[in-house]
């Protein structure tokens, strides 16, 4: 057995009962292979891929709340600090029913390489709460966080972890949160990320995961000698990451045609209308089946994801294992040729099997999360360095950062899956490069 292997037959063992996180690490292992058989004496010497594969500690907390009927309820809270090897936790925090710890476990581990993909000082975590905010009147909302935060506040700070947002938390979760951090320390200082204009957010950190991966993605088109333009992109999910990666794409000349959120897709054959969109999603939270009842030319199609509709260009943005094996199928045998990864592990490991048989026949193009999503993290980093020099950056710098981050990254994944003989494999390149700077970073730091 390998190095790799024994470490995951290990973690396996250990961890049955959390597929997620088995699945994320698995991947990762699996890429590095080739990395770790040209240390494997320098990393076997200091433990360092069974220290890389456990988190160095994971909080979880009881969240008592009462809701509007004056009934207690009670959620589970949680926060994985994953690895602090090349700076202060940093991840988001996922407010959905689904919430576990195995799926907080996958999520912090991605973010340990994202977050070195970025080229910026932040270590890995990610956190989060069963609770769905979904119906709930925003006092509800309101006392949640608060109570979330009065327990999370413990194990937090400015340059200890950062936590931000992800599914189920926006900007007004964000406000509430950081209310309450300030309330309870008697602190004002960058704790959180994404937070609002007015108390020390960054410009363009809204757009910035949809942005970020529609410049991913143009670069790594155009470095095939394509263009997006004209091209026909379907989408999934309507949240924050959907909705700016719909308004990117159609800035670059994209034909945007789908939208979806958990009840089922909208297909409108003449593109996303996102002022639509926006009114619905962002104005009053509604379900995106209200999109068809508005445009007469389009079509809603409740219980079904959007992979059917044909199209060049796939940008999955809900949620993880939202592409399966036979949806990748039809997806390439549709025409689709390219495939970024907007939300944290939408592909299951069928659907990146059938990505990298298409790559070596033809030539599709598929960037994972890590590095397609990374322009989120990235400039929540950016807003940490706004804070800490208490200095607002105007939107045009913010996002000219964040689009030479994301040419960066493309790069970075190209370089390295090049370097070790897997050219055009951006899911070795992306692991690769993530994993050589916290490996370098951990080995130097000793057994902690
Ligand atoms: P939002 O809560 O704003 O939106 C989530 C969207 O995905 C909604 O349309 C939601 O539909 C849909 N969705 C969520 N869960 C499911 C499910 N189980 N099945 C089908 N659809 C689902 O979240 P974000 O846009 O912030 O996050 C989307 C993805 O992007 C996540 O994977 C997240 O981890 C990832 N991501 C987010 C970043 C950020 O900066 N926000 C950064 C990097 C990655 P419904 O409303 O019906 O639940
Ligand atoms: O998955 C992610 O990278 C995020 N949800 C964003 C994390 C952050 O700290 O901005």
């Amino acid at each position: 057995m390998s190095y790799v292997e024994e470490v995951y037959a290990g973690l396996e063992a250990k961890h049955a009962h959390e597929p997620e996180f088995l699945e994320a690490a698995k991947r990762v292992l699996e890429s590095i292979e080739p990395v770790v058989a040209a240390n494997e004496e320098k990393y076997r010497s200091v433990n360092l891929l069974e220290r890389l594969v456990e988190p160095e500690r994971i909080i979880t907390f009881r969240v008592p709340w009462v809701d509007d009927a004056g009934k207690p309820q009670l959620n589970l809270g949680y926060r994985v600090q994953f690895n602090s090897a090349i700076g202060p936790y940093k991840g988001g925090l996922r407010f959905h029913p689904s919430v576990n710890q195995s799926i907080l476990k996958f999520l912090g581990f991605e973010q340990i390489f994202k977050n070195s993909l970025t080229g910026l000082p932040i270590g890995g975590g990610k956190g989060g709460s069963d609770f769905d905010p979904k119906g709930k009147s925003d006092a509800e909302v309101m006392r949640f966080c608060q109570s979330f935060m009065t327990e999370l506040s413990k194990y937090i700070g400015a340059n200890v972890d950062v936590p931000a947002g992800d599914i189920g938390v926006g900007g007004r979760e964000i406000g509430y949160l950081y209310g309450q951090y300030k309330r309870i320390t008697n602190l004002y200082e960058g704790v959180l990320t994404g937070k609002g204009l007015t108390f020390g957010g960054s410009l363009a950190r809204t757009e910035a995961t949809g942005y970020g991966l529609v410049y991913i993605t143009d670069e790594m088109v155009t470095a095939a000698g394509k263009s997006v333009k004209d091209k026909v992109v379907v989408i999934s999910g309507s949240g924050n990451v959907a909705q700016y990666a719909a308004q990117k794409m159609q800035q670059l000349g994209g034909r945007v045609v789908t939208m979806s959120d958990s009840s089922g897709y909208v297909y409108d054959p003449d593109g996303i209308k996102l002022d639509i969109v926006f009114d619905i999603k962002q104005g009053h939270r509604g379900r995106i089946s209200e999109y068809a009842d508005r445009v007469p030319a389009a079509e809603y199609h409740a219980g079904e994801k959007p992979w059917g509709v044909k199209c060049d260009i796939a940008l999955p943005c809900a949620t993880q294992n939202e592409i399966n094996g036979e949806a990748a199928r039809t997806l390439v045998a549709n025409g689709c040729w390219c495939l970024a990864e907007g939300a944290n592990m939408p592909s299951d490991s069928d659907a990146i099997d059938v990505y990298e048989k298409a790559r070596v026949e033809k030539g599709f193009l598929f960037m994972p999360a890590k590095a397609a999503n990374a322009g989120g993290v990235a400039t929540s980093a950016l807003e940490m360095s706004q804070n800490s020099e208490r200095l607002s950056w105007t939107f045009e710098e913010v996002d000219s950062k964040l689009h030479d981050i994301m040419v960066g990254i493309y790069h970075k994944a190209a370089d390295a899956a090049a370097k070790y003989g897997h050219e055009g494999d951006f899911v070795v390149g992306a692991n690769i490069a993530g994993f050589e700077k916290v490996a370098d970073a951990m080995a130097a730091q000793g057994i902690v």
